[in-house]
């Protein structure tokens, strides 16, 4: 996948595309990331990007030109869908992720700063106005850091296993049980029962008993399950010592309450 990122700010990127995951794709040419900056298109001896906004206001607009040329220098081919990072704009989800990477060979991402951009760049060349969240940042390369980072987790290849992407919170529709590693035996707890049991059956059974009264209990909002199901998983989860219950962040008491929740 070809990304292009419009940003006044292209070192931000770096540490983006050179850690991690995402490095290793960039490394491995499953990711292309090219950053152009405005200010390289800008003619005037002060290379100036910004101006001050029709009709007055505070702060800068980002200007139409400088913009519009770094955006033209990208081959036509080359674009694919254009997002234009901003707080006004719908918020990205890991579905939207994943339809990118699945249907874009291209995109492009355009970083606002200052007050925003010139609102006739967004009418001519952007297909989709996206925000990370309800926060204003002061500019949009941490956004466009995000949307990439997300993105590259479902480019085939990326990530060692695919399904590891698949068995995540966000696609399955619940989240996923505590972890834990050795030792066993620690003064800050003990590992419960089932997860050293060796039997496999029973391990996927209550991690996903467990990650479904957790889902229920810390982010209902994100719970897509029949409701005969979870009644069956709370069952399993009741079932649990105090001791591992605990150890697993949940309390009998609230499972018990949860009775009343209709999904
Ligand atoms: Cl995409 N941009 C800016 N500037 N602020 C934001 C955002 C984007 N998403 C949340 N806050």
């Amino acid at each position: 996948m070809n990304i292009n990122v419009l940003t006044l700010f292209p070192k931000m990127l770096n540490s983006s595309f050179q850690e991690g995951v995402v490095g290793q794709a960039f490394l491995r040419g499953l990711l292309n990331i090219q950053a152009l900056n405005p200010r390289d298109f800008a003619e005037d001896k002060h290379k100036s990007v910004d101006d001050k906004p029709f009709g007055g206001g505070d702060g800068m607009v980002m200007s139409l030109d400088p913009l519009t040329k770094a955006f033209s220098s990208i081959p036509e081919g080359q674009r694919g869908p254009v997002i234009y990072l901003t707080p006004q704009g719908q918020l990205w989800t890991d579905a939207k992720a994943k339809s990118y990477a699945k249907n874009s060979d291209s995109i492009t991402l355009v970083c606002g700063r200052y007050g925003g951009i010139d609102q006739r760049f967004i009418n001519h060349f952007v297909t989709e106005e996206i925000s990370i969240g309800n926060y204003v940042l002061s500019g949009g390369e941490l956004a466009a850091m995000v949307l990439i980072d997300s993105l590259a987790r479902y480019i085939p290849g990326v990530l060692g296993n695919l399904n590891s992407v698949e068995q995540e919170s966000f696609s399955q529709g619940y989240l996923e049980a505590p972890l834990f590693t050795r030792p066993n035996g620690h003064t800050l707890g003990t590992v419960p029962e089932f997860l050293t049991s060796g039997h496999h059956l029973r391990i996927e059974q209550m991690r996903k008993a467990v990650g479904v009264i957790r889902t229920l209990c810390l982010r209902p909002d994100l719970l897509r399950l029949r409701f005969d199901e979870l009644e069956n998983y709370r069952a399993l989860v009741l079932r649990l010592s105090n001791q591992d219950l605990e150890v697993l962040g949940l309390q009998r008491e609230q499972i018990l309450k949860l009775k009343s929740f209709l999904p």
